[in-house]
């Protein structure tokens, strides 16, 4: 009996995954797509079984070119005979709902390609949210065996930045048009890039754009040259001096440099590049102690997240959160109640102290 209990309810389908069936794999990934009875115990017993994938973050502006890179890329890896599964994270906007079926299209040369296995996700209804769910896709992707696991995700919003930025390698892809790097700072998108990739850089403004972000990234470092700001200085100049300087500075610190790299996804001009470059990187990240770091980091946030995931859960859904808070409201307007008291009387249902 206890047998029972303590067994997987999902002991059947661990096996077939375990066996390498896709029907599995994406009966699993539905799972935990829907936060079904039983996924929790799923991914824990594949635990074991992660960290064999490179995980590589592909994320940018919309259209930037992160799908069509993501498919050259993925035919790249199956030339090396490596298979790679793909999350591709579709933004929540209603306006940009076709992006589903545009990354369909675009991807269809290597979506009939059994060493492929490529996901979409919406935004909307994700019940475990969007970041942890995807991330636990991921997860699974690994567990079956992929050599290269990547997220794609538009960079726009926490949760993209978030699902993009815990990768072990994180592409930014900007472009020309977009003109601008300023933006790709806001957005911080600076801060999680392992490699920048300029793409479209069959069209006007590429080189200008790489030398801006080799620049701003040389200027994190906080050591410009004192010429920087003066007249008659060539951002050509500037650039030559914060691309040394960057590659100095990673020396010196044994560590990594991040690259700008110019591509043509449509052509696969500069994909070369890119792919020694995801290699590299790769190599780096096992021999600095950086991959530890990192996945810790990615296991602590996890903790957190699937925590946070079942208070969430007590409360709303299985405590009488939603009752006490409906009945609440008019004494709420009325202003005989506040939303601090009622939060109390809702966390102190679940029988713990508020504060
Ligand atoms: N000129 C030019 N067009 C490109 C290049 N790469 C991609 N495109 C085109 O840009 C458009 C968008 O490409 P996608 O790969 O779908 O871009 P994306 O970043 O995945 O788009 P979303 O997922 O919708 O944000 C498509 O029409 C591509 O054919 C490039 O290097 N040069
Ligand atoms: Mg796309």
């Amino acid at each position: 009996m206890t047998e029972t209990i303590k067994a997987s309810p999902h002991q059947e389908l661990l096996e077939r995954f375990r066996a390498g069936q896709r029907v599995a794999l994406a009966r699993a990934i539905s799972l935990v797509e829907d936060t079904r009875p039983g996924f929790e115990r799923l991914l824990h017993e594949l635990h074991a079984d992660l960290g064999r994938a490179q995980r590589i973050g592909i994320t940018g502006p919309p259209g930037a070119g992160k799908s069509t890179l993501t498919s050259k890329l993925a035919m790249m890896y199956r030339e090396r005979e490596e298979r790679v599964g793909i999350v591709a994270v579709d933004p929540s906007s209603p306006f940009t709902g076709g992006a589903l079926l545009g990354d369909r299209i675009r991807m269809n040369n290597i979506s009939t390609d059994p060493g492929v296995f490529i996901r979409s996700m919406a935004t909307r209804g994700a019940l475990g949210g969007l970041a942890t769910t995807s991330k636990e896709v991921a997860d699974l992707l690994d567990a079956f065996g992929f050599a290269r696991v990547i997220l794609e995700t538009v960079g726009v919003g926490q949760t993209e930045l978030d699902i993009a930025g815990t990768a072990d390698t994180s592409v930014v892809v900007l472009v020309p048009e977009s003109g601008d790097s300023i933006q790709a700072m806001k957005a911080g998108l600076m801060e999680i890039a392992d490699v920048f990739v300029i793409n479209k850089a069959d069209r006007p403004g590429a080189d200008k754009l790489a030398q801006e972000i080799e620049v701003m990234l040389h200027m994190r470092l906080g050591d410009m040259p004192a010429s920087a700001g003066h007249h008659g200085v060539s951002l050509k100049t500037v650039q030559k001096h914060a691309r040394e300087g960057l590659r100095a500075h990673a020396h010196e610190e044994g560590g990594w440099a991040i690259p700008v790299i110019r591509t043509v996804a449509q052509s696969g001009e500069g994909l070369d590049e890119l792919q020694r470059t995801l290699d590299r990187h790769q190599v780096y990240l096992n021999e600095s102690g950086e991959l530890s770091r990192r996945r810790q980091r990615r296991l602590a946030e996890r903790v957190r997240a699937v925590v946070e995931r079942r208070l969430q859960r007590l409360v709303w859904e299985r405590g009488q959160g939603d009752e006490i808070l409906q009945a609440s409201l008019a004494a709420l307007e009325a202003g005989a109640d506040s939303p601090y008291t009622v939060a109390e009387r809702i966390v102190g249902e679940l029988g713990v102290p508020t504060r």
